[in-house]
């Protein structure tokens, strides 16, 4: 896989290929690719640069590792060095949870994100995780919480969605016991789609994004928002509506409504058939 350089970031990394495949890496090994507020900032620009870019269909969202002691990560959660009295602190001073806006794009991005994980998903990293639409574990990773004993938590996606996937009971487990949870016992639970040995991890993502590649872009945006629409309430909803609406536009019927609007004239739908 011949991957280009798509931007010069100082925490990720992010990555194109010729394919239509996306990559965005976590970048600060040395922090097990904990998150600061501009890590943060830097995921969501590329992110949204994926969003905008037709020829993208698919984006692997991995941890960059070993570090220098050897230890990989997807991503240990919020920066607890930079954690404020109020937040996580930018470089301004200014107390954020600017995840909360990453975990939406991940969500509402009509395009497939695939998880990448190498040792540790803990805590908003876990969530970060739970958010893409697949995921693959190395045989290395290690999955849990620790809000509860780091005094704090996610109650948004992090405990209504992870209880879709697991279950309550092994959600509330998950929370209160803060447990660590290896692989095997992650594809049990249904918290990720396959486990492959840490040296095939990428080209395993590959394989799964190239079978994704194949297939109707359209079918596979108004099936995230339909997945989204069951369980993201009205936001949910509102992104499937806005599939219709986009489909919508391009039918002749739509057009004709616009048309008649821009040339001052009365518009005519009677080709327009009332299908059953
Ligand atoms: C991830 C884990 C289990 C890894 O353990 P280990 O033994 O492999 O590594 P070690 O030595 O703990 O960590 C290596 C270096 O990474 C730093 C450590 O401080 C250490 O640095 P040095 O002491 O060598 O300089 N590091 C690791 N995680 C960090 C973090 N989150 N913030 C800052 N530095 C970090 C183990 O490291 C661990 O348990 N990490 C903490 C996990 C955690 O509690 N995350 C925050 C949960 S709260 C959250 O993410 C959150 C939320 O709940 C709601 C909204 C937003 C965020």
């Amino acid at each position: 896989m011949q991957w280009q350089p798509a931007g010069s970031y100082e925490d990720i990394l992010f990555d194109l290929c010729e394919e239509g495949i996306a990559r965005i890496t976590i970048n600060r090994p040395q922090k097990r690719n904990a998150f600061r507020p501009r890590t943060v900032q830097e995921l969501c620009d590329a992110f949204s640069r994926v969003r905008d870019n037709p020829r993208v269909g698919v984006v692997l969202f991995t941890g960059a590792g070993p570090a220098a002691d050897g230890g990989w990560a997807f991503c240990a959660g919020g920066d607890q060095s930079v954690r404020g009295d109020g937040g996580y602190l930018d470089e301004s001073g200014l107390p954020r949870l600017n995840v909360l806006d990453l975990q939406r794009l991940i969500r509402s991005l009509p395009k497939v994100v695939i998880a990448l994980v190498a040792g540790y998903a803990i805590g908003g990293g876990q969530v970060l995780h739970l958010l893409c639409d697949l995921s693959l574990a190395a045989e290395n990773a290690v999955f849990g919480q620790t809000g509860p004993r780091v005094g704090s938590f996610d109650g948004g996606f992090g405990a209504g969605y992870l209880a879709r996937l697991v279950g309550q009971r092994k959600a509330r487990e998950i929370w209160f016991l803060c447990r660590q949870y290896g692989a095997d016992q992650a594809l049990a639970m249904g918290l990720v789609n396959g486990v492959v040995p840490l040296n095939q991890l990428e080209t395993e993502g590959i394989s799964w994004a190239r079978e994704v590649l194949q297939h109707s872009p359209t079918a596979i945006r108004c099936l995230k928002a339909a997945f989204n629409a069951e369980t993201d309430g009205m936001a949910g909803i509102q992104e499937l509506a806005g599939q219709a609406t986009h489909l919508f536009y391009r039918t002749a019927e739509g057009q004709e409504g616009r048309n008649a609007f821009l040339e001052k004239r009365p518009p005519d739908f009677s080709d327009a058939p009332w299908l059953p």
